[in-house]
């Protein structure tokens, strides 16, 4: 399962977040104190080392960062989704036109 490296105050996690919601992908959350200093923590700074929320891991242990670069991979929706109109990334042109709004 896919894992977010999540902050929930974050503006940049909560983009992410909503994707993960939009494309129905299920999801586990990792909650990062980015205040109490755990975005520095060694286990970490193995999957950002920005340091920085949010952050994806894939179901094969590759690791992605920067909100943007997220919603520009989409991860593709859960197989039992119904089928609907795709890119080639799993997402529909409505998930686009969500993507485009949240990705200011
Ligand atoms: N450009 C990054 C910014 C990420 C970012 O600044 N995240 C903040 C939370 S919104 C953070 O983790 N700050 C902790 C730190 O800088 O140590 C993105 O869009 O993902």
């Amino acid at each position: 399962m896919l894992t977010l490296y999540d902050y929930l105050p974050s503006r940049n996690a909560w983009k992410v977040r909503q994707l993960l919601h939009h494309l129905q992908r299920p999801f586990r959350q990792v909650l990062v104190s980015i205040f109490e200093g755990e975005g520095r923590s060694p286990a970490f700074l193995r999957i950002n080392p920005s340091g920085r929320v949010p952050a994806i891991e894939l179901e094969d242990g590759r690791t992605l960062a920067e909100s943007n670069a997220i919603l520009a991979y989409s991860p593709t929706a859960r197989p039992t989704s119904p089928p609907r109109p795709t890119t080639a990334h799993g997402c529909t042109s409505g998930c686009r036109s969500s993507r485009s709004r949240w990705n200011r």
